[in-house]
């Protein structure tokens, strides 16, 4: 019989839902805009609050989570069907939330992670032209109600962006896409943060890596101030 007089700790998600549970913020952008770069900003803005961390990526984040990123971004491995890879970023997804997320913001620690499922609606619901409902329904059945408490959108013409990622270094199965692919995956960021304002931040990633410095520390530093840490 469940005891009626305890709080729950936990919703139909897996993750506790009381003032303990910790901060979960995400960074996306299509590629090239600079996620690598601002997530040490980040990490850094987030210890300087106090709390203990975890840093992770997607797809990845666990040892069967990075095996399967290897089969998502090689360039030269089999070819995968549409579905096969949406339904391998969810997979990975899925074990990235059981393994180390929810343990984690159970725990009271916060989360930072490198894209989470806001890229599954850019590049599979809308580059790749899935449709944002399948993702929605993927969505719903991988994470139930958990959704990022801060997402962290840096925004930057796919141009400018996959300049600078091509001159970074070689290139993996998404970046071979084409222009349109890109803009396509650059405006349903755009669209996702209109519809959800209050928690999402987008940041113009065209500016100087001085002053993307600056707004990313000053948009973590800020969300921090509101969830009550420093
Ligand atoms: N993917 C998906 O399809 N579905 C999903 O559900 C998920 C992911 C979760 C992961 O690749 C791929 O998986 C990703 C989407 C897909 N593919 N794409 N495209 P990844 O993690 O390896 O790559 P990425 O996430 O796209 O990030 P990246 O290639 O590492 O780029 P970045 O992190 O955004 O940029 P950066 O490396 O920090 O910066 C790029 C260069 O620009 C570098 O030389 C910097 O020094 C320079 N830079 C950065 N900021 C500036 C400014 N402000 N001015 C000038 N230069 C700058």
């Amino acid at each position: 019989m469940i005891d009626q007089t305890q709080p729950s700790l936990e919703a139909n998600d897996g993750t506790r839902h009381d003032a303990e549970r910790g901060a979960f913020i995400v960074l996306e952008g299509i590629e090239g805009v600079g996620k690598t770069t601002q997530m040490a900003v980040a990490q850094r803005a987030l210890e300087q609050a106090g709390k203990a961390l975890v840093c992770t990526r997607e797809p990845g984040g666990t040892a069967a989570g990075e095996a399967l990123r290897s089969v998502l971004l090689d360039k030269d491995g089999a070819p995968l069907s549409l579905e096969a890879e949406t339904l391998l970023m969810f997979a990975a997804r899925a074990n990235h939330l059981h393994e180390k997320i929810r343990p984690a913001l159970n725990r009271g620690d916060w989360v930072l992670c490198d894209r989470f499922t806001d890229a599954s609606y850019a590049y599979q619901g809308a580059g790749r032209q899935l449709g944002v409902a399948r993702i929605a329904v993927l969505e719903k059945w991988v994470q139930a109600e958990l959704r990022p408490d801060l997402v962290i959108v840096l925004d930057a013409d796919p141009e400018l962006a996959l300049t600078r990622a091509k001159n970074r270094g070689p290139v993996d199965r998404f970046e071979q896409e084409s222009l349109d692919f890109f803009h396509r995956a650059r405006q349903v960021y755009l669209d996702r943060a209109k519809d959800h304002p209050e928690r999402y931040a987008v940041i113009d990633a065209s500016m100087s890596l001085e002053d993307v410095t600056a707004a990313v520390e000053a948009t973590v530093s800020g969300f921090a101030r509101q969830w009550g840490v420093s």
